[in-house]
């Protein structure tokens, strides 16, 4: 075979190869109250400039309107500009803009008073997608995902003639909820705290397999300021928002952070690289407070599960891992 030919033949099954393992991916964060979300999405855009995720839109769950347009300057940076940016119709939970409101301002962004809510861009995007294929990660509240459970078909007329819960069995694969505490059932981790009718209904109505990445998990992750101020840009706005959420030069070092939202990203992308054991399928009894206490099941219609270290992966292989989609190219 000529070498041409073959290159061209090669070219073509890796190009098709790409394309079938491109992973179409939903947001949903609450961008402006930790920095482990700007983590999160730099992970989202590398791995979709990479061909290996679809980053189809965000969505806040964060009442603030700095989160949008932070968002925005983060994406734009990372030559995302095509992805579209939805808020929360709910003023819910704390609506914090510290680094978000910066970012933005940076970037010349405002608040547009014509977002869409995430709610009505959700049902839109997941409409137009081939049944069964999008993966779905919340590293914030489950405000959007309840209220997405609860819409009706032909939501504020939009043509799309199934119900929320009949959109989601069609057209996604799975849900990631960076939430709960599986290691103390009894404490009430922060993103269930915010809204736990929400978080409640999400992990009993949710008709997909859900998968949750625990506060046990990214508490024991670090991103470490030292390996961020090497890999990013002073101009990056993610570094931006990292040295004024950890108040770098303003307050003692260690500038280092837990990172939570991270792993219920990187798992939700690369299922298929084992990087953490699955304990499940269970069921988990949400307590009036927000306690998640799992059992385990044998069988389950749409299993739960949630993520534990793997023997051979300890948490300070995570943290090498993560380092890497730090980076810029
Ligand atoms: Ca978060």
């Amino acid at each position: 075979m000529q070498s041409r030919l073959r290159l061209f033949i090669c070219a073509t099954i890796l190009t098709t190869m790409t394309a079938y393992a491109q992973v179409p991916i939903t947001f949903d964060t609450d961008m402006g109250n930790d920095i482990d979300d700007g983590l999160c999405l730099v992970i989202a855009c590398r791995a979709t400039t990479m061909g290996d995720a679809d980053l189809l839109m965000v969505g806040s769950s964060n009442p603030s309107e700095w989160a949008v347009p932070g968002m925005r300057a983060m994406l734009d940076y990372y030559g995302r500009k095509e992805v579209p940016l939805a808020d929360c119709s709910q003023n819910i939970a704390p609506g914090n803009d510290k680094f978000t409101k910066l970012v933005a301002k940076n970037a010349g962004l405002e608040p547009d008073p014509k977002t869409p809510d995430a709610v009505s861009l959700m049902r839109k995007i997941l409409s137009e997608q081939e049944d069964g294929s999008v993966r779905i990660v919340t590293t914030g509240f489950s405000t959007n995902m309840a209220n997405l459970l609860d819409s009706k078909a032909n939501h504020n007329g939009d043509g799309v003639d199934l119900s929320g819960p009949e959109l989601i069995k069609k057209k996604v694969e799975f849900l990631t909820l960076m939430a709960g505490d599986f290691d103390r059932p009894e404490y009430t981790e922060y993103n269930v705290a915010q809204n736990v009718p929400a978080f409640k209904k999400v992990v009993e109505e949710w008709p997909t397999p859900v998968y949750l990445s625990g506060y046990e998990i990214g508490i024991v992750v670090f991103s470490r300021y030292e390996q961020i101020k090497e890999d990013l840009k002073p101009e990056n706005p993610v570094r931006v928002a990292y040295e004024d959420y950890l108040g770098v030069g303003k307050k003692p070092a260690p500038w280092d952070r837990p990172s939570w939202d991270q792993t219920a990203m990187l798992f939700s992308i690369y299922p298929q690289k084992n990087y953490f054991d699955l304990v499940g399928p269970v069921t988990i009894k949400v307590g009036e407070k927000g306690e998640t206490i799992a059992h385990e099941e044998k069988e389950m219609e749409y299993p739960r599960y949630y993520l534990k270290f793997k023997e051979d992966l300890p948490k300070e292989k995570i943290e090498e891992i993560l380092a890497g989609w730090y980076r810029e190219p």
